[in-house]
């Protein structure tokens, strides 16, 4: 009987009708991603332990487009990992989270009306709840490549998930994520600098973060100052995304996909803008070979710089943006 790599259909809450690799055995289809280490989706059907059951079916097309088919968060989140893998792959040339071409595996239905994503270094894994509601599951493009995006932080730079290191932690994770929905170019979702716009997590449209100006969340800080190692570290990542908004895109006024962005400086200062695929080299460069795990705010700016430095030598625009920009969020000189 047939045994192998599927090209099925997914028909997604946050990004339309997708395709899915999946895998036939037989008459039976299941969410294994054979094209990218075997990246599995399970089940947890509101349990919080063990994996539940892999998604398995004998048609291989998966939800329905609605919080009322179980299959559709799988489907989603089969998506997002798929796209966090094949966004790695072509930007950086890394094979999966530990660049060993192994894959890991996502949870969906985690709990109980739970709001959060998460993943879990024990169990190579991502977890999703189904949101407010049971009916917003946390399973947007960009949320699947932020909870992925801590795998590669931990199995990089392995930045301490407190003090600064963990701010900057936690921007790794947004900025990678903003980069793997540009690079989805998904016309349900499209590519922007916020986080968790899909999800309607407040429960009034808004998005969970943003990284042209931080502070919008109400909590976010826009730019370093001494203590902000003291909070929550998904409000110390403000000033680092604010820093990576500002070198991918500039200060001042602007619309990308239709989104309209403002982003002033700490210091008033314009920055030059040199487009996000740069400024993801330049992140991503400083994140697997300057950082340790107790890089702070400061140690961030020496390693992007010196990573900037290697890809655009130090005379180039590039770098000059990288101080800028790091300037612009009150960090150096
Ligand atoms: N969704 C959250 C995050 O990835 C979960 C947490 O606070 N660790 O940051
Ligand atoms: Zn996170």
């Amino acid at each position: 009987e047939y045994q192998g790599i599927k090209n099925g259909v997914g028909n997604t809450q946050y990004s339309g009708q997708v395709t899915l690799t999946t895998t036939q055995s037989g008459s039976t289809y299941t969410l294994t991603d054979g094209a990218r280490g075997g990246h599995k989706t399970y089940n947890l059907n509101r349990g919080t332990s063990g994996t539940g059951t892999l998604f398995s079916q004998t048609s291989d097309t998966w939800g329905n487009g609605t919080s009322s088919n179980a299959a559709t968060a799988g489907a989603d989140a089969h998506y997002g990992a798929a796209l966090t893998w094949d966004f790695y792959k072509s930007a950086f040339n890394r094979s999966g989270i530990k660049n060993n071409g192994v894959g890991a595996y996502s949870r969906v239905h985690y709990g109980n009306a739970y709001v959060n994503a998460f993943w879990n270094d024990s169990c190579f894994c991502m977890t999703y709840g189904d949101g407010s509601g049971n009916t917003h599951p946390l399973t947007s493009i960009d949320v699947a490549a932020h909870e992925m995006s801590h795998g590669v932080t931990s199995a990089t730079a392995n930045l301490n998930y407190s003090g600064e290191s963990g701010g900057l932690n936690e921007a790794t994770s947004d900025i990678m994520a903003a980069g793997v929905e540009f690079y989805a170019n998904n016309a349900s979702d499209p590519g922007d600098y916020l986080v968790g716009e899909k999800i309607d997590i407040n429960g009034d449209g808004t998005p969970l973060r943003y990284m042209d100006k931080p502070s919008k969340d109400g909590a976010s800080k826009d730019n370093w100052y001494s203590g902000i190692g003291g909070i929550d570290v998904h409000y110390s990542s403000g000033p680092a995304n604010h820093f990576f908004y500002l070198l991918s895109e500039g200060s001042g006024a602007k619309v990308v996909n239709g989104v309209s962005y403002n982003s002033p400086t700490a210091d008033g200062l314009p920055v030059t803008g040199i487009g996000r695929d740069k400024a993801l080299q330049i992140w991503y460069r400083a994140l697997t070979t300057k950082w340790t795990s107790t890089t702070n705010y400061a140690g961030a700016r020496t390693g992007t710089l010196a990573a900037a430095g290697e890809l655009y030598g130090t005379t180039s625009a590039e770098y000059k943006a990288v101080q800028d920009a790091w300037a612009g969020i009150g960090v150096g000189s």
